[in-house]
């Protein structure tokens, strides 16, 4: 829970800030997307400089849907000078290295680093801290902090924070979707009676080489137990000429849970040789904390129900250390 008074403060913080940086994630999903143009929209609206950059990742189609997405500025931390910001806010980012992965980022001294988040790794590496463990989506967070304020959210804003917390909450069916998530959602759909086109457009966007992708993973899973692990080699994606779109990760990792008895699925992409991108996803959170078996790796992070890594190891190498992991944390998986 965070307390009024917290976003009481970060409201005076932006106040007597003047040039803003917001960003995206690497790996952009709509609510990294729809936290940093719902605060861009109202930064804006209160006159302030604000500057939004894309970060490592190429922009997704898909997410050019949410209002504002044009107004994003193709860059990275490495492109820009971070002293020129007196003010970054932080969304969605879960420690300060999910910022970029291609730089490190150090903030300046004096820059006001505010961060909102709900990733159970978040330690708070801002100056305010705007954290809910508990909290479906950063847009969640985000929609809360406009209340505690009495911030007027126009329909623009609206769309955004609902992109992400439909999306983040898995249309409302992950576990931390409370009554709470619903009473929001059910404010800002008012906002936005559109809402069934915006997700539509989210969530409709396959291509036929993502197809080609799925169908290349899901013939190749490897079952020990209750694991059950996709993958792709760099070799195949090449001799296939598949797009090295590691998005469809989740969507395959998804549907290794979904079968009974397969506790944990995980899928991996070798998007270059030895980078290894993984998705991991369990049908039983309660009991398989995703996020630690990531970070156990050494190599990434996440929820308890849904995390990721990226291995610079080859599909077999990856594999032995996931095993390794599990077979530590959770023996009665494998
Ligand atoms: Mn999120």
């Amino acid at each position: 829970m965070i307390k009024k008074q917290q976003f009481l403060e970060a409201l005076k913080v932006i106040k007597s800030s003047h040039n803003f940086l917001l960003h995206l994630h690497p790996g952009p999903d709509a609510d990294s997307v729809g936290s940093a143009l719902a605060l861009f929209h109202y930064l804006d609206s209160i006159n302030k400089s604000v500057t939004l950059i894309s970060g490592d990742s190429p922009f997704p189609y898909n997410l050019s849907f949410i209002p504002g997405s044009e107004k994003i500025t193709k860059a990275n931390i490495s492109d820009i000078n971070l002293n020129d910001f007196d003010c970054f806010i932080v969304a969605d980012s879960g420690d300060i290295s999910q910022i970029s992965k291609n730089t490190t980022v150090v903030f300046p001294k004096n820059q006001n680093v505010i961060v909102f988040d709900h990733h159970t790794s978040n330690k708070g590496y801002g100056k305010i801290n705007l954290i809910d463990y508990d909290s479906p989506a950063t847009c969640q967070i985000i929609y809360q902090f406009f209340e505690a304020n009495k911030i007027k959210i126009n329909s623009e804003i609206a769309a955004c924070l609902i992109a992400g917390i439909y999306t983040d909450s898995g249309g409302f069916k992950y576990d931390h979707t409370s009554p709470e998530t619903f009473l929001i959602a059910s404010k800002l759909t008012k906002l936005y009676p559109n809402f069934s086109n915006l997700i539509f457009e989210i969530e409709n966007n396959d291509s036929p080489s993502n197809l080609k992708m799925i169908g290349q993973l899901l013939k190749d899973i490897d079952v020990t137990n209750h694991l059950a692990i996709a993958s792709v080699s760099n070799k195949d994606l090449k001799k296939l000429k598949l797009d090295n779109d590691v998005s469809v990760n989740g969507q395959i990792a998804n549907m290794l849970k979904s079968v009974v008895g397969w506790d944990i699925g995980i899928s991996l992409t070798e998007v270059e040789y030895h980078k290894v991108f993984a998705s991991f996803r369990t049908r039983d959170s309660q009991k398989y904390d995703l996020g630690t078996i990531a970070k156990e790796t050494g190599f990434g992070g996440g929820h308890r129900a849904a995390a990721g890594a990226s291995f610079p190891y080859s599909i077999t190498k990856t594999k032995n250390l996931i095993r390794q992991v599990i077979a530590k944390l959770y023996p009665e998986v494998l």
